[in-house]
């Protein structure tokens, strides 16, 4: 029998904390194929939630206790793993909150779809048959829908609709190969961090809808600003996407520079100059893109490979000029000259970035 390991992680859930683990072990005996195997990670909580585990622990053989310093939720976890790695050797590890908000009537649900080929099964609110408490005030839905807008258009993901619930399954081979990746994260960004990693892992993700309730008692420790900052800074700095937009400015100033630098100062003939403003800004986007944008499935292969590649890059970018001056020409011709800097702008928002963006991924930097 396979063992799914379900980590707790606790600080102050004295109030729902009993209430949690009967429910959970209830779900035992509609599960045949597995184990069922509680972490309970308190952090030392001042109201002696610790105490009630170890009551509990005369009831449950299955029931683990593992004290730690409050040194946040990130941590908490990583620390929950590692126990359940050395001590039961699960095939997979549940993450759920403490406080009820989880429903563990769902955790069949969650194997399921583990024994149909997912490797990480997301718990969402944000699909259908999923939903939010009804009475959440407006700063905590902006808070939880913007949160999930910014993640899922900042990695160009819309298909995956909910990034920061805690409520999952993941197989044990993803967090071992995460460990890397996520040692910086100790607060709740770390949920983000694990999920990214899986879809660039090629991870098979999979979510199933989940009604997230009201906390049963007790109060929430999600420090929200702290929350907003680090999540913002992750999207920011691994989105492939907004790396690409960032590749594709420098390219502007690149090519802009060096014309103004041939044409204005210098006095050279205006096509050598842009045929080599031109190149530049194309090799200096070429080759940020591949170590920086791209860099998770970046060229290999040899020096010829990379000529080909460039290529390539060569002719989607050969596209992108003809789009311009197609579109921008057309554009013209329907409404006149007056606003051609705002035709250029929407051409390259709605037209060349998304072409861009989709050619490099499905012909140069493909998934591997
Ligand atoms: N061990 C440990 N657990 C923590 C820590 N911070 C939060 N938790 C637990 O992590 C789970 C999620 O935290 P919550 O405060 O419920 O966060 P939330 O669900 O986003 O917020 P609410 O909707 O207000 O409940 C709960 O079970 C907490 O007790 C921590 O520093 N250490
Ligand atoms: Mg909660």
């Amino acid at each position: 029998m396979k063992k799914a390991a379900i980590i707790l992680p606790t600080y102050n859930e004295g109030g729902n904390i009993e209430e949690i683990i009967n429910d959970i072990f209830s779900q035992q005996k509609l599960i045949e194929n597995w184990q069922l195997e509680i972490v309970v990670v308190d952090s030392c909580s001042p109201d002696k939630t610790g105490e009630t585990i170890k009551q509990l622990q005369k009831k449950y053989h299955h029931l683990h206790l593992l004290e730690t310093p409050k040194e946040g939720l990130g941590k908490a976890y990583k620390k929950g793993f590692e126990y359940a790695f050395n001590k039961i050797n699960p095939y997979l590890i549940i993450q759920m909150d403490a406080d009820g908000q989880h429903d563990p009537k769902k955790i069949p649900e969650f194997l399921k779809e583990i024994e149909k080929g997912a490797d990480f099964v997301v718990g969402t609110r944000y699909s259908k048959g999923g939903s939010i408490p009804k009475n959440w005030g407006i700063h905590r839905k902006i808070l939880s829908l913007g949160a999930n807008f910014i993640i899922r258009f900042g990695f160009m993901k819309p298909q995956v609709t909910e990034w920061t619930n805690g409520y999952r399954a993941i197989k044990t081979w993803i967090i071992k190969n995460a460990a890397n990746h996520i040692k910086n994260y100790s607060g709740y960004v770390f949920q983000v961090a694990m999920l990214d990693f899986a879809i660039i892992n090629n991870a098979v993700i999979k979510e199933i809808p989940i009604h997230f309730e009201e906390r049963k008692s007790g109060i929430s420790k999600i420090n929200a600003l702290q929350y907003s900052a680090q999540t913002f800074f992750y999207v920011f700095s691994h989105s492939p996407f907004i790396k690409f937009v960032i590749v594709g400015i420098i390219g502007f100033v690149i090519d802009f520079g060096i014309s103004y630098l041939g044409i204005e100062r210098l006095q050279k003939p205006v096509w050598i100059i842009t045929l080599l403003s031109t190149e530049t800004a194309i090799l200096s986007n070429f080759l940020l893109n591949n170590f920086w944008s791209f860099a998770h499935k970046k060229i290999e292969g040899g020096p010829m490979k990379y000529f080909l590649n460039f290529l390539k890059f060569n002719l989607v970018s050969s596209g992108s000029v003809a789009i311009q001056t197609l579109g921008l020409q057309l554009l013209v011709i329907i409404f006149g000259r007056k606003l051609w800097y705002l035709y250029k702008i929407l051409i390259i928002i709605f037209i060349i970035i998304p072409y861009s963006y989709i050619l490099y991924n499905k012909f140069i930097w493909k998934s591997k």
